[in-house]
């Protein structure tokens, strides 16, 4: 068995932590520690983008989806919050008419909003307040967030800007977008262990998130996108894409306000290849998509096929695996 490997993922939050919960256990599985973790090192670069501040407290929902998948403690049915989580605190905050009626805080959720906001007030850095968050659970996974800048996302409608939570939660996307920006990010840097965890990394891995605004605003944190170019390790993506479709969520909405198709020969092009200054040493895409590998490769972009389905733990362990297989298959150079 080859040396455990150091492993970088970059994620956004619901669809991403199903894949880190897969990274980690594929990592468990071929690189036991013996007990029941892995030798290995997982690091996850969490999207901030969708961060926003709601009656006085600061929400994370990327970084918290992360952390509630990696516990298990996550509500999978709806897919955001706490399993099992009561709503008395949002129902008397309704009844007052504070906060938003489109957006619900649990009430074990509401714990770690408060506990976040107080460490952020008195003066906590982001990057150590998500590490007191994470460290609630053994989670098998160190989290960074991209930077401990306020970079939210925001989206250009015909009738102006609003904040990303809104556009995607409020409307459910249904306002045509007509780009996204985030104020402040040219200045932002990354949050502190960011650059170092992609040198050192022996693979680099995109989760088959929102490549618009969840791994975007990654990569547009000024250095992250160049130490993921420079990087000594090899670098997979997996397309969030399948058969025209998103695997999960709105992304079509964000993809087609920046004029990229739905479609996993598009997105990969966008990400490009690092031998032509692109991002890419692998790129996954589905058996569904089989016919789109040939036109890839033949542009330069190392696609290959595999199933991409993440249906229980097994296969996003498999997926994991694969992934992570491209990634070390390549020298990085
Ligand atoms: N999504 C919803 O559709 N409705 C909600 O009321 C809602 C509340 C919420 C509270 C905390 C949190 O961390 C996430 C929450 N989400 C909610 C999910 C979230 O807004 C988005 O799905 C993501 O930001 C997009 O990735």
């Amino acid at each position: 068995m080859s040396a455990a490997p150091r492993v970088v993922v970059l994620a956004g939050g619901v669809g991403g932590s199903k894949f880190t919960v897969g990274v980690r256990e594929a990592l468990r599985r071929r690189w036991p520690d013996g007990q029941g973790g892995s030798a290995a090192e997982l690091t996850v670069i969490v999207n901030t983008g969708d961060d926003i501040w709601m009656s006085g407290l600061r929400l994370q929902p990327d970084v918290d989806s992360q952390i509630y998948a990696l516990a298990g403690v996550n509500d999978t049915e709806r897919g955001w919050g706490r399993a099992g989580e009561s709503e008395r605190v949002s129902a008397e905050m309704k009844a007052l008419g504070a906060g938003w009626p489109w957006f619900t805080l649990g009430d074990l959720d509401l714990g770690a909003h408060i506990a976040r906001t107080g460490w952020l007030r008195d003066g906590v850095p982001l990057s150590e307040v998500v590490a007191r968050l994470a460290a609630r659970w053994p989670l098998g996974a160190r989290l960074l967030p991209m930077t401990e800048a306020e970079v939210d996302t925001q989206v250009l409608t015909d009738d102006g800007r609003m904040h990303f939570q809104e556009w995607w939660t409020r409307h459910r996307a249904s306002i045509p977008a007509r780009g996204f920006v985030s104020p402040g990010i040219e200045d932002a840097v990354p949050a502190p262990g960011v650059l170092e965890a992609l040198a050192a990394a022996d693979a680099i891995l995109f989760a088959p998130s929102n490549p618009v605004v969840s791994i975007h605003p990654i990569l547009a944190v000024p250095g992250i996108a160049d130490a993921v170019r420079a990087a000594r390790g090899g670098v997979a993506g997996v397309s969030p894409i399948i058969a025209g479709s998103p695997v999960r969520g709105m992304a079509d909405a964000c993809l087609d306000a920046v004029g990229i198709r739905t479609a996993a020969d598009a997105v990969g092009r966008h990400y490009g290849s690092r031998r032509d200054g692109g991002l890419l040493d692998a790129w996954l895409i589905a058996e569904e998509d089989a016919v789109l590998a040939p036109g890839l490769v033949a542009s330069g972009v190392p696609a290959s096929v595999h199933p991409l389905w993440m249906r229980d733990l097994d296969t996003g362990a498999a997926l994991a695996s694969a992934a992570l297989d491209a990634a070390l298959a390549t020298d990085g150079r």
